[in-house]
């Protein structure tokens, strides 16, 4: 049997909310997934597939980051298969790119079709020149390829063309890619077919791809591991990981495993219905947060602060605007130690949920008093009396369509809103003696 790791999307190097910490989470994390799913499980080989640094241009720490595990793994005799990303492709007009260099110096094995007059093909690897464009591992043979970008619905023909002459059918046959996938993304930019990756199924037995920061898998055959951290706050809540595979006559079984270092993250959702002001909704959602939720301690290194989402649903009883998103988020940040805290608000305002279920054969005049009545009763001020002052400005609003004085419809609400408001005070006192 033969096992190999897959990932993708290291990142090594990026910045992100100015926070050191943050950088070396991505470190942790290939550290991390490195020593446990590939040094302790002693793969045969790890496929890196594509965007293993975050820049072109590497910082001096980010290859400190690289070469901690690359030099493990190369003592360990387990070799690295790298293709370019998007991120750290060479230049075009500089034949030189850390990547090959590592290259070089017999840390991976960047695998890159070659270019000349004729067009693309694939050149097997070789040790004494290390470079080439596929390489044989046990019983497996591995084709690279490059970041092409919106022209990848263009390459795929070259690329399979070159995969049916190089590959092996006495082997078992990987080609790594970076590249979305359409039905995969959200943005709106190319993406490769479905229909074109299918092309390459019977060439290749499994495709390896990198580039899209969520895991997929299709049809058995394609799987796109997700990069190994978050590397925006959208991302957090994407599912990712690595892909450890066994392969064994020919057949292979590919498990995302998670269980790595990474930043850990707690969501929670809160319902604000029946929260009739700010303050009651700040009271029961810290209530609620506190009664699940222990704090992190800042005190206990081993265990990084935690990202935390708090998704608010439900129906507001108060105006949105007085909903204040950004103090609840600084203070959820605070009372929990958080590292960061996003704020998912899928409430629903009081301005728009009303005349909810009304039958549709209802009278006009009687969806219009419904309506109104609704209105004024999201506003907790006036919810006990919605149904007087909905009469009320039904009645205002006749005698503006008579050409009414404004002086007299003036008069009219004054008047009706002492009654209301006298008939309300009553109504309390009774509750009261009782
Ligand atoms: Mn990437």
């Amino acid at each position: 049997m033969i096992r190999f790791l897959h990932i993708a999307d290291v990142h090594l190097g990026i910045r992100r909310y100015r926070s050191e910490d943050r950088a070396r989470d991505f470190f942790h994390a290939w550290r991390s997934c490195i020593e446990k799913y590939a040094l302790r499980e002693k793969v045969s080989f790890v496929l890196i597939a594509g965007d293993f640094f975050d820049a072109r241009r590497v910082e001096p720490q980010a290859m400190n980051h690289a070469m901690y595990c690359l030099a493990k793994l190369r003592e360990a005799g387990i070799p690295v298969v790298v293709i370019e990303g998007n991120h750290d492709q060479h230049e075009s007009g500089n034949k030189f790119s850390w990547l090959r260099s590592l290259s070089q110096w017999g840390f991976v094995r960047l695998l890159e079709p070659v270019y000349d007059e004729s067009g693309t093909h694939f050149v097997p690897w070789s040790d004494e020149a290390r470079e080439g464009s596929y390489t044989d591992i046990e019983g497996v043979r591995i084709f690279g390829s490059t970041w092409y970008g919106a022209t990848a619905n263009q390459m795929l023909p070259i690329l399979v063309d070159e995969l049916r002459s190089s590959r092996d059918p006495q082997r078992f046959n990987i080609m790594m890619l970076h590249t979305d996938v359409e039905g995969q993304i959200s943005r709106p930019i190319p993406a490769l077919s479905v229909a074109k990756l299918n092309e390459l199924r019977g060439l290749a037995d499994y495709l390896a791809l990198g580039h899209t920061h969520k895991n997929f898998e299709i049809d058995g055959w394609i799987y796109n591991p997700g990069s190994l951290e978050a590397c925006t706050v959208d991302e957090f809540t994407n599912r990712r990981g690595a892909y450890l595979v066994e392969l064994e006559g020919g057949v292979h079984r590919a498990k995302l495993v998670e269980d790595y270092y990474r930043r850990p993250i707690i969501r929670r959702q809160f319902d604000v219905a029946g929260q009739s002001t700010p303050e009651e909704l700040d009271a029961a959602l810290f209530a609620h947060l506190h009664s699940d939720l222990t704090p992190h301690d800042p005190d206990q290194t081993d265990a990084p602060a935690p990202v935390m989402e708090i998704a608010l649903r439900g129906q507001l009883a108060f105006k949105s605007s007085m909903l204040e998103l950004n103090r609840i988020r600084d203070r959820v940040q605070e009372e929990f130690n958080a590292m960061l805290v996003m704020m998912n608000n899928q409430t629903v305002p009081v301005e728009y949920a009303v005349a909810v279920g009304l039958s549709e054969h209802v009278s006009r005049a009687e969806r219009e008093r419904r309506v109104i009545e609704d209105l004024i009763s999201r506003d907790a001020r006036f919810k006990e009396r919605a149904v007087e002052m909905a009469g009320l400005v039904l009645e205002a609003k006749r005698l503006a369509l008579d050409a009414a004085e404004p002086v007299q419809i003036a008069d009219l609400i004054a008047e009706r809103l002492e009654t209301i408001e006298s008939r309300r005070d009553n109504g309390t006192d009774e509750i009261r003696r009782n």
